[in-house]
């Protein structure tokens, strides 16, 4: 679909001395003589090419554009052609071509001349698609753009009175349904032939619905100059193959009550041209003072071949959704490589409305549903080999033999006695804990600040499971005692510290106890900076750990289930939550480094960490701090334990 911007031009008599007076939008005014008479003798002489006389062809050609030249030179002086260049110029930023529209404001016999030969020296305007050539009715106002409704009703009126034997009226219906197919097929076109081509077949017709967007009338015309009017040939009402010549003036009003009428093709040889030099009204004048926004029609006969070409390649456009203009440029187009004489400018567009555009293009729906249909497909396989991946990790984890991957005791960080207890040994050094600039909260887990641990530690490889509670509180052996490898939950902070009490009684040189805060932070980054062991993105915890329903374990999973960090500790990130030694407070943005923080000597909150199979990644990150009341207990809620390593480092 093209864009166009008018370039106007009004061309009237000057009242004095028989010249003429031509203005542009932004150009001044001028004068010019021309003999239009004498310009119509020779247009008459050539009108005989446009019938399709190829034998003169390179001769008339070259006549047509010295004739052409004179029109240009005519209504184009300098200034105003400058103006036209700019315009042109203008299409590389505006992308709009540039339609040339004819105001002829009493300009007598000039309206009677075939403009649509313009010839600037170089090309004939009206054979681009880029430059059409319009004609603008004298004294008729714009009328109001046609509206987009669909369908698209073609009436073909199609009349056979005895003497149009050489018109092929059904060949024509047939030539414009083939061209429309497309559009027939998809239901936004119909094309109705007129069942009774007749006047008041015409009249009854366009009184009811559904109501006619375009009507096509191939046929004959007449010229009446008593009238200073032209006729269409209709067929006489209930007399088969007789003629009846229906005036413009009868004509107007039918049309004019047809509303919807976005344009009218008079595919009829004199429809177009002047009735005389005297009175330049014609049929297509006639049609668009009754309100008709476009006409199209021939200002001279072209011959049956020629308007069937001409016919077609217009169709064929009209149907891509292509304008007017573009469409008629199309069948000039076609006419000119046909070698049909100077047919090509017999067809004379009339344009009232703003735009030539009467069918808008096919909404692109198949491709639109193909495009959803790969998207849906693409997103279908995405999703399926996530929820593989993540079945096949469930599967890998679930196949794992727990006990093989209990490390071997550190010796410097023994298990108590009858219990399987597994410690890794912390080497002292210095980290950075906390969230750094904007990530974390603000409140709690932040700023990042340096912090010394003096004194090696040994730390649970483990939560405490469920199993290790019980061989603890009744004293008995772990390989002996009931319950589970999973780690165990619903337990106070103040129970955990009796846990840890009751395994300081029964191996007092171990100096058991709950982790603070700072070497659970120390011991589960490992010397790395990042958010997760693995990485610093939410999404690099997918697998890695069990949280928020990523991985298949909706509640805790069996301990070590997934890899460890690098010094060996396994569950730093979910699971479950972990009760530390502190109470909590926010980070103070003062004293740093800290050695070996303990928390606040008092407080109202216990501190919990790492997160747990109900929390997202967020709250599993290394950096993420809670914190409850030390009654407090929940199904998510766990504990690590620290020992003195057995021979200080
Ligand atoms: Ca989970
Ligand atoms: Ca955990």
């Amino acid at each position: 679909m093209r864009d166009y911007e008018d370039f106007e031009v009004w061309i009237s008599a000057d009242g004095e001395g028989g010249g003429y007076r031509v203005r542009a939008n932004e150009a001044g005014e001028w004068r010019f003589e021309l003999n239009a008479e004498a310009l119509r003798e020779k247009a008459r002489h050539l009108a005989e090419a446009f019938e399709g006389q190829d034998l003169l062809q390179a001769k008339t050609f070259e006549e047509a554009k010295d004739f052409g030249h004179i029109l240009f030179r005519a209504i184009f002086p300098l200034p105003i052609y400058g103006k036209l260049r700019e315009a042109r110029a203008r299409r590389g930023f505006t992308k709009k071509s540039v339609r040339l529209r004819l105001h002829f404001d009493r300009a007598g016999s000039l309206v009677g001349l075939p403009w649509e030969l313009l010839f600037d020296g170089e090309r004939f305007f009206c054979l681009s698609a880029e430059t059409p050539v319009v004609r603008h009715p004298e004294f008729l106002g714009s009328v109001e753009d046609p509206s987009r409704k669909s369908p698209f009703r073609v009436l073909a009126v199609l009349p056979e009175p005895f003497r149009q034997a050489d018109l092929d009226a059904q060949g024509e219906l047939l030539d414009i349904q083939a061209e429309l197919a497309s559009r027939i097929q998809d239901g936004s076109v119909f094309v109705e032939p007129l069942e009774r081509p007749t006047f008041r077949g015409l009249m009854e017709r366009l009184k009811v619905a559904p109501r006619v967007q375009a009507l096509h009338f191939a046929g004959h015309g007449e010229t009446l100059p008593e009238f200073g009017d032209g006729a269409l040939c209709l067929e006489q009402e209930g007399r088969i193959r007789r003629a009846d010549s229906v005036p413009g003036f009868a004509l107007a009003p039918v049309l004019s009550d047809a509303k919807e009428l976005r344009f009218v093709f008079l595919n009829a040889c004199e429809g177009g041209r002047s009735a005389s030099i005297e009175n330049p009204e014609n049929l297509a004048h006639r049609l668009l003072e009754a309100g008709v926004p476009a006409v199209l029609a021939l200002q001279t006969p072209i011959g049956n071949r020629a308007a069937k070409t001409f016919c077609r390649a217009f169709y064929h456009l009209l149907a891509k959704g292509c304008s007017l203009e573009e469409s008629v440029a199309a069948g000039r187009q076609a006419l000119q490589t046909g070698a049909f004489g100077l047919a090509w400018a017999s067809p004379v567009l009339y344009l009232r409305a703003a735009t030539g555009q009467v069918i808008w293009p096919k909404f692109p729906w198949r491709r639109v549903v193909l495009l959803c249909g790969a998207f849906i497909l693409a997103l279908g396989i995405a999703l399926a080999a996530r929820e593989g991946k993540r079945i096949y990790d469930r599967l890998t984890h679930a196949a794992r033999p727990h006990s093989l991957t209990r490390r071997a005791p550190d010796p410097a960080c023994p298990s108590p006695r009858g219990l399987d207890f597994a410690f890794v040994k912390i080497p002292s050094g210095e980290f950075t804990m906390g969230a750094p600039a904007r990530r974390g909260d603000r409140a709690k887990e932040r700023p990042a600040h340096k912090v010394v641990i003096t004194k090696s530690f040994c730390i649970g490889a483990y939560e405490v499971t469920d199993r290790q509670f019980n061989a603890v509180l009744t004293g008995r052996d772990a390989s002996t005692s009931p319950g589970f490898d999973l780690p165990k939950t619903g337990d106070s902070w103040n129970e955990a510290q009796d846990f840890v009490a009751k395994l300081n009684q029964r191996d007092p040189e171990g100096h058991y106890r709950l982790a603070w805060e700072a070497e659970l932070e120390y011991a589960g980054r490992a010397g790395s900076s990042a958010a997760y062991i693995y990485g610093d993105q939410e999404r690099d915890l997918e697998g890695q750990a069990n949280y928020l329903d990523t991985d298949g374990y909706k509640k805790v999973a069996p301990i070590g289930s997934f890899d460890p960090n690098r010094w060996g500790l396994y569950d730093v990130h979910g699971n479950v939550e972990e009760w530390v030694a502190d109470w909590y407070a926010p980070y103070s943005p003062y004293a740093e480094p800290l050695i070996d923080p303990r928390g606040p000597t008092a407080g109202t909150g216990r501190v919990r960490r790492g997160g747990s199979f109900r929390m997202n990644a967020k709250s599993c990150a290394a950096w993420s701090r809670k914190s409850s009341e030390p009654e407090h207990r929940s199904d998510d809620l766990g504990f690590r334990i620290v020992r003195s390593p057995k021979s200080p480092s």
